[in-house]
This record gives C-alpha cells, structure tokens and sequence, in this order.
C-alpha cells in the first residue's frame, strides 16, 4: 500500500483526483451517482481513465446547498469508500465532519478533504492528529447557503493576500491540534466565497501560496467561474458538462505552477492534458518524438 508520505512526495506531474458526488444536488453531477452501486461504478470509471486519487463526498457544497444530516452523510460514503478502498484505490473523503472522517477512516480513507480547512468542525483535526492520513485544507469562509455574504476581499493585496493569511492561520490551528504539518496539502477553494474575479485572480497567482511551504490542490472543474467565461450571446452561462475544454486550459496552467493535485470530473481529458505538458518537459529534439 502508498505510505501516507509518499503520497505527499514530489511528483513529474499533478496527481489527478477523480470526483463521485453522492448527492442528490452537487452542481456539477448531482444526481447521477446516488445509489452506492453508482457511485462505486463511477468510481472504478475514473481509476480506469487514470485517476490517481478518488474523492468521495455525500455533502453538496453547491452555493445555496443545505446541510445533510450526519447519518445521511454517512450513508452515502462509507459503503462506497469501503468498496473503492478494498479494491486499492487511493480514497479521498470530502467532508467537514469529524465523526464522518472517522467513519471514512476505519473503512479505509487515506486522505481527508475537508472543504473548511477545520473550521466547520474543528474535532476534524483530533481525528486527523490520530490517524495516518493527508489532510487537505481548503480555503473557507462560511457554510453555502451563507458563503456569498462573505465574497468580499477588500484588505491590501486583495483575495490573493487573504487567501494566503487565511490559510496560514488554519495551517496553524492544524500544527496546533498536533498535525504533522507534512502531511497537510493546501487548497485555495475556487468558488467557494469568492467571485468570478476572485477565483482568475488565484489561478494568476498561486505562486503566491509557496510562502505556506505545504502542496496545493487545486479544483477549477465544472466551476460558475468557467461557466460565465464562456456564457453565449445570450448571457447564459456555459452549461456544467460543456466546461471541459476550459477546464483542460486550467490543468495545464497549474501543471505549469507545480501544483500537488487537480479535482476533476473528466479525468481522462486532464490526463490527457497532463500527458501534454509531461512531453514538452521532456527533453527536447528527441528523434522519435518527431
Ligand atoms: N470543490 C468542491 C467540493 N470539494 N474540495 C477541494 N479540496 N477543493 C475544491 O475546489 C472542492 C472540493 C465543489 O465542487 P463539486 O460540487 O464539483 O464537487
């Protein structure tokens, strides 16, 4: 089995990061893969288009989205993370609940996705603290049906500063609950709390989060973001399964940065991507490459 930290070791390229939503209302596949049997063949999709990871959530994070209950949230994951971790997959559970990362845990989960960075439910980071696993930190503000209220970024340097601040103040809380900060990777959280403005002004400057010293993760898939960048005459936004192309742009500008991973929906074109910017790194004017 991948020991946690190699799973943190550097790498030629971004690891990929299949997503299965099992939810009822996810914006980018809601719907599509509720049943565990779904969600488990989604699953197994995506490893075999090249997923290097695959991130399973049951909590719909879409603007506006209300919160599951726990034993819902519970019973969406745990039997598909069991499935997926039993066959060898690398699993990822995206949740803010520590009685959730818990649940993911001992069924299997190597890596815990939390979107709020600790800040949701801060006993994630004792249950993080007493397991061997990664922990992603994602850049947060407040719950969905609130987190419009708090797109704003007015403070010198703008989102970008803030980001980097309020990330660093929750790699802190994450040191002080006694995470080995190596096993933390870092996550700007386009979309979440922040405009269309906000999200390019991150992608432009993710260089900006080195000072941290911890990997990023970066998930631009499916995002309104990209919607509004190609919305038609019309103004109506680019529907969620029409975004891929733009989405591919985005993997390799952050292949570029160095980014840890990617989240993506389509891993099969983002391995493509990847495949592209690995070749133009190789070296150059090799015969059978011509
Ligand atoms: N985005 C969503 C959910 N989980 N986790 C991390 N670490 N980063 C993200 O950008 C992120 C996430 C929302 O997107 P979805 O509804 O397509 O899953």
């Amino acid at each position: 089995m991948t020991s946690t930290a190699s799973l943190l070791e550097p790498r030629a390229r971004p690891r990929v990061m299949g997503v299965v939503n099992v939810t009822p209302d996810s914006f980018s596949d809601g719907g599509r893969f509720t049943s565990p049997e779904a969600a488990i063949a989604h699953g197994r999709r995506l490893l075999a288009d090249g997923a290097d990871l695959i991130d399973i959530g049951g909590e719909s994070t879409r603007p506006g989205a209300t919160r599951p209950l726990v034993a819902e949230e519970l019973a969406r994951v745990v039997p598909v993370i069991e499935a997926l971790a039993a066959e060898g997959a690398v699993v990822s559970v995206d949740t803010m609940r520590a009685e959730v990362a818990r649940a993911a845990i001992d069924v299997g989960a190597r890596i815990v996705n939390d979107v709020s960075g600790g800040l949701a439910d801060p006993e994630v980071l004792d249950v993080v603290a007493a397991a061997d696993v990664v922990y992603v930190a994602m850049h947060w503000r407040a719950h969905s049906d609130r987190m419009t209220d708090f797109a704003s970024y007015d403070g010198p340097g703008g989102v970008v500063a803030a980001v980097r601040d309020e990330l660093g103040a929750r790699l802190d809380a994450v040191r002080a609950a006694g995470v080995d900060e190596r096993r933390v990777v870092l996550d700007p959280g386009l979309g979440f709390a922040k405009r269309g403005e906000h999200n390019w002004a991150l992608l432009a400057s993710l260089d900006a989060l080195d000072v941290l010293g911890r990997p990023l993760l970066v998930g631009a898939s499916r995002k309104s973001f990209l919607g509004t960048l190609l919305a038609g005459p019309d103004g109506a936004p680019r529907p969620v399964d029409e975004r891929e192309a733009a989405n591919t742009a985005v993997t390799t500008l952050c292949a570029r940065a160095g980014v840890w991973g990617l989240r993506v929906h389509d891993v099969r074109s983002c391995r493509d991507a990847l495949a592209v910017v690995e070749a133009l790194s190789r070296e150059p004017d090799r015969e059978e490459d011509r």
